[in-house]
């Protein structure tokens, strides 16, 4: 989990000018681009620091007095927890239903596995898992389909992160399973509404606003945009290493969507920050994947194809500023 920042418009925090507000920070991007799991991962570490100074100023503290206060703080985050269970077993479900069409594509028979395959695919997941799905799941899960597709394609057309949920299928399937704080960065349900949070980054506050990616909201993202102090926008990596980037439903989507941003009117004062995302995915997808339409010149260095990538959006920047 993890991204990196581009050349483009970096800004210095601590020079945003707080003027009594905390600064607006937007995050944007394109749908599962990975806003919501740099806002948790940038909260979650927020809560860690504000925990740390806050034990640091009680020396008196008592050894009984700091068990019972971290006993607390785990049963709250339990209980927290609790409520993406949901979440998790739905995209559990997700990836074990798509290993049918998967197994498909690559002409894998999955005839002795067809029920369960049924059972999983008419289960509308409204309440808890039945027990018929329990045990469709665990039947998939152990039934070699899916390694017999890894033998014949290392690539597979999975849900992202698949390899996680696959990992941890029997952990999230048991009965008094509870997530952990890694099922929910692996875990994806599109934000609705906004996603706000306030963070300190040493002495200062800031506002983060995550805005969601679905072309629905999209329209909506310019009310949001008045004084915006940053806008940071995160691309998703791995979609270069599919077809769609270069001909189909993906293609000029997330540079398009950009270029809007760096030209409308009430973001020409916001500072950009770039962030390429899902770059362990990228490694893993691009392995031998043929870059020649995006860098021409080295078709096969994923790095060029950052480089050039990064140019893309850097141009769409300079010519904003030109005009
Ligand atoms: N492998 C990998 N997965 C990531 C990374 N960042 C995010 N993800 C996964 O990508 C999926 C989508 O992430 P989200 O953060 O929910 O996406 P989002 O941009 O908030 O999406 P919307 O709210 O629908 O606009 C989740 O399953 C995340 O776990 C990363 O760096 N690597
Ligand atoms: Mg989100």
């Amino acid at each position: 989990m993890g991204s990196s920042a581009s050349a483009v418009g970096r800004v210095p925090l601590s020079l945003i000018p707080l003027n009594g507000d905390a600064p607006k920070i937007l995050v944007l991007g394109c749908m599962g681009s990975g806003k919501s799991t740099l806002c948790r991962q940038l909260m979650s570490k927020a809560q860690a620091r504000s925990a740390r100074a806050a034990r640091a100023d009680t020396p008196a503290c008592t050894d009984a007095n700091q068990e019972r206060s971290s006993k607390q703080s785990r049963v709250s985050l339990a209980l927290h927890n609790e409520y993406y269970i949901h979440t998790l077993q739905h995209n559990l479900l997700e990836v074990w239903k798509a290993l049918r069409e998967v197994c498909e594509q690559l002409e894998v028979d999955v005839s002795r596995y067809a029920a369960d395959f049924d059972v999983i695919y008419e289960f509308r997941h409204r309440e808890d898992l039945s027990d018929k799905v329990y045990k469709s799941l665990k039947a998939i899960a152990r039934s070699g389909l899916l390694e017999e597709c890894q033998k014949k394609r290392r690539v597979l057309s999975l849900p992202c992160n698949y390899h996680y949920f696959v990992q941890h299928t029997d952990r999230i399937l048991h009965h008094s399973y509870c997530p952990t704080e890694a099922d929910i960065l692996f875990s994806y349900a599109p934000t609705v509404g906004l996603f706000e949070i306030p963070i300190r980054i040493g002495f200062s506050r800031y506002e983060l606003i995550e805005l969601p990616g679905h072309h629905i909201w999209r329209k909506r993202w310019p009310s949001f945009f008045a004084q915006t102090a940053v806008l940071c926008f995160l691309v998703d990596l791995s979609e270069l290493c599919q077809a769609a980037f270069y001909s189909g439903h993906l293609k000029d989507k997330t540079v398009g969507i950009f270029k809007e941003l760096v030209q409308h009117p009430l973001l020409q004062d916001a500072g950009f920050l770039l962030l390429f995302n899902k770059k362990d995915t990228f490694d893993e997808n691009s392995a031998g994947f043929d870059f020649r339409q995006l860098a021409s010149h080295a078709p096969n260095l994923a790095q060029t194809v950052l480089v050039s990538l990064n140019k893309i959006f850097k141009s769409q920047r300079d010519a904003a500023n030109t005009t």
